[in-house]
């Protein structure tokens, strides 16, 4: 997982609104309906939910320490999604005490090395790497509508790729996966619906569909992608170049926490997926 860095989150509180817009005009869904839809869960079911719940965002020092403006980032995705939500004054420890001690019922928190949504209530814990690869997969849904003539590749098969894999599977999608890790791509060698593409370069020009999951830099150039190609981005930094996302930007989903995050609540909630 890449460290985000303060200046990657810097000003996106205030863009919330607009971003919602642009996902709705993208894809046709709300950031609240592409989380409800990657979670599986009516929005109706998460509304319902609100009185039910206070979330408290717990900063946490620990390793490379606080990231400025993470847990308020977090909290602004939060109440966006309707939820009432505080940032505790304490971090660490004392700030989980007090988090249970203002009747806080789901708690988000994040290490360097996990980002997680823990409901008190039900004991289940949701994972932002699993809800990063399933919402933006919902995302790219929205935008795409045929997955099942067109097949999606997934670039790089970690926490979030092999997610994104998992919800593609439940969706009858095509689905291809390159990864310069061979050893990630070696569970998929035995399903005969996802194929296995060696080598990046030769493989984008051929779909219409991707999900870009990896924690590299600038290997995706323009003239590499299909012409009408459609991208989800999840996280920092971003596959693409700055001249390939800015020729494409119109057709490209990407964020650093927005669907992970509101994708972890809806899993927070519901998190089989009870549709009520
Ligand atoms: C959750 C993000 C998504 C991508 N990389 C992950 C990351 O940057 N993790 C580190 C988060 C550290 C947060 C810090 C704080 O401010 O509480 N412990």
């Amino acid at each position: 997982m890449t460290r985000l860095k303060a200046e990657d989150i810097a000003g996106l509180e205030q863009e919330l609104a607009a971003y919602d817009r642009e996902l709705r005009q993208k894809t046709g869904l709300t950031l609240r309906q592409i989380a409800c839809t990657a979670a599986g869960l009516r929005e109706r079911a998460l509304l319902e939910a609100v009185p039910a719940y206070t979330v408290a965002v717990i900063p946490v020092t620990s390793g490379l320490g606080i990231i400025s403006g993470f847990a308020r980032f977090v909290q602004s995705i939060i109440k966006h999604l309707g939820f009432n939500v505080f940032t505790t004054v304490e971090t660490d420890v004392a700030g989980l005490a007090e988090a249970v001690a203002k009747q806080a019922g789901i708690l988000f928190l994040a290490d360097d090395y996990r980002f997680i949504a823990l409901n008190l209530v039900t004991r289940t814990v949701s994972d932002n790497a699993q809800a990063t690869g399933i919402g933006f997969s919902a995302a790219l849904h929205g935008m795409a509508k045929d997955f099942h003539a067109t097949p999606v590749l997934v670039i790089g098969a970690g926490p979030v790729g092999s997610a994104a894999i998992a919800y593609l599977r439940g969706l009858q999608a095509r689905i291809a996966v390159c990864d310069l890790d061979q050893a990630k791509t070696r569970p998929y060698e035995s399903m005969p619906e996802i194929k296995i593409e060696r080598n990046l370069a030769e493989a984008l020009p051929k779909y219409k569909y991707i999900i870009e999951a990896t924690p590299q830099a600038n290997i995706i150039h323009h003239e590499m992608l299909h012409p009408e190609a459609l991208l989800a981005v999840p996280g920092i930094p971003m596959g693409l170049t700055p001249a390939a996302y800015a020729l494409h930007q119109d057709r490209i989903i990407h964020d650093p926490l927005q669907i992970g995050v509101a994708t972890m609540l809806a899993l927070a909630v519901h998190p089989n997926g009870k549709r009520s």
